[in-house]
């Protein structure tokens, strides 16, 4: 890890704490964070040339794994033509059509450049339709850095250990209520007082965010029930669930339809890309049709619709996620035998293609169950793995991912590797 090592004292001196997203800066585990040079399906290398295969998959995009072929071609096609126009092109209304024709719930999309754009345009768009100013989020649910939503949140924010930033005034963070994840009465109770103010509610239907946790059906219907019961809006964040855990994302696992659903990560194939979409009622208040605003000089990029447009036609090949759920369920059914065989307390959480391994004998249904969790059995499991060229995302509190270029081979690799680590964290 020599290049890494070396690359990340230069870095530090150009970019704040060496990176470009906290969560890569290894805060969460400790070491040096490993400097990647390229990719191939399952797999990453890094500036030693070293392979690892890869769980973080760019935190959720690479489904079909890195450097499909399809997807590249598409990109050479877009990238003969231009990189960009700022104007309308085919290309994001292809993207936008398919998006509309698998989604029911979305007569229309809009696209942005970042997951953090969607919910931020989601919010704002939810407060302009309904004229009020409250937000409920939920504890543990990250859903982007944008300062309504940077209260309390997951993924990163959870990891550097401060719940809500500073630079966030205290006249925003008013307006956000935080609850807790899978649980209704605390929902209840929050419209029993709130209820004439609240906008909108935002929520990873399953979260991803403090690691994978599943929601409670009921849960997602109690929030669905009292959205309509006050005039607010359902927003489900779906930038790592969407087209993930099943084509039609988890509103088509759960069956629970919401207003507003973000996308991000797998709908731009590796590329800079968020969208929001819903009916036509609601997305019109968007400008320039309606008077919500919102814009962005990539939005629609060209390259980045072509990547994504590639992505999502691979997902309809048949057995696509039957083989995707196969293969996260075999790895999760052995990483799982691996721990009880050391007698290494852990709970798996998952569903298809996305797990977090939570160090944790009991059960993990929400922020607090997460937080009961052995991080530093965490620390240990990642960087056990890692040596042995296993890859996770450096933080307990995030989910892994699973792609079609995970092969079976890959996945027995890692559950031996695994039996090796368990045995030394005993
Ligand atoms: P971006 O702005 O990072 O594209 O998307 C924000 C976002 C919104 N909603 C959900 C459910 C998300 O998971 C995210 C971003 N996810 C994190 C990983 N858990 C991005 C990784 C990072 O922050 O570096």
């Amino acid at each position: 890890m020599l290049q890494s090592q070396a690359l990340f004292e230069k870095a530090k001196l150009y970019i704040p704490g060496g990176v470009n997203s906290p969560v890569r800066a290894f805060n969460g585990v400790g070491g040096t964070p490993v400097f990647f040079e390229r990719a191939q399906g399952p797999f990453l290398f890094d500036e030693d040339n070293n392979r690892y295969i890869d769980y973080v998959g760019s935190w959720g995009p690479m489904i079909l794994g890195h450097q499909d072929k399809d997807v590249l071609k598409s990109i050479e096609i877009a990238l003969g033509k231009a990189l960009s126009f700022g104007a309308p092109t085919r290309a994001e209304v292809l993207l936008a059509e398919f998006i509309c024709q698998h989604i029911p719930s979305v007569d229309q999309v809009r696209m942005v450049c970042s997951g953090t754009e969607a919910t931020m345009t989601a919010l704002r768009l939810a407060r302009g339709v309904t004229g009020k100013d409250m937000i409920v989020k939920f504890e543990g649910c990250y859903h982007g850095h944008s300062d309504s939503l940077l209260i309390k949140a997951g993924s990163g924010a959870l990891t550097l250990g401060q719940p809500s930033s500073p630079g966030v005034p205290a006249d925003f963070a008013k307006h956000t209520l935080n609850l807790e994840f899978n649980n209704s009465d605390a929902v209840y109770s929050a419209f029993a007082e709130h209820g004439d103010k609240i906008a909108a509610v935002i929520v990873e239907p399953i979260a991803g965010n403090m690691g994978c946790v599943l929601p409670n059906r009921q849960f997602l219907l109690a929030l669905r029930q009292a959205c309509d019961n006050h005039g607010a809006l359902l927003i489900f964040d779906e930038v790592i669930t969407g087209f993930r855990v099943a084509f039609g994302g988890a509103q088509s696992v759960y069956q629970v339809t919401p207003d507003i659903t973000t996308f991000g990560k797998i709908i731009g194939g590796g590329m800079p890309v968020g969208a929001l979409g819903g009916k036509r009622s609601i997305m019109s208040h968007l400008a320039p049709v309606g008077p919500v605003y919102q814009a962005g000089t990539l939005a629609g990029n060209p390259i980045a619709m072509a990547a994504g447009l590639a992505t999502l036609s691979k997902l309809t090949t048949p057995g696509f996620y039957e083989s995707i759920h196969q293969k996260t369920q075999t790895l999760v059914t052995g990483l799982s035998q691996a721990a009880k065989k050391h007698a290494i307390p852990l709970h798996i959480n998952w569903t298809t293609g996305m797990f977090t391994l939570f160090f944790n004998d009991s059960e993990v249904n929400c922020f607090n169950d997460v937080m009961k969790s052995d991080v530093e059995r965490f620390k240990k499991f990642f960087h056990g793995m890692l040596d042995k060229g296993i890859y996770f995302g450096p933080s307990a509190f995030e989910s892994a991912f699973v792609s079609i270029a995970h092969t079976d081979e890959c996945i027995a690799q890692t559950i031996s590797s695994a039996d090796d680590v368990f045995a030394t964290l005993k």
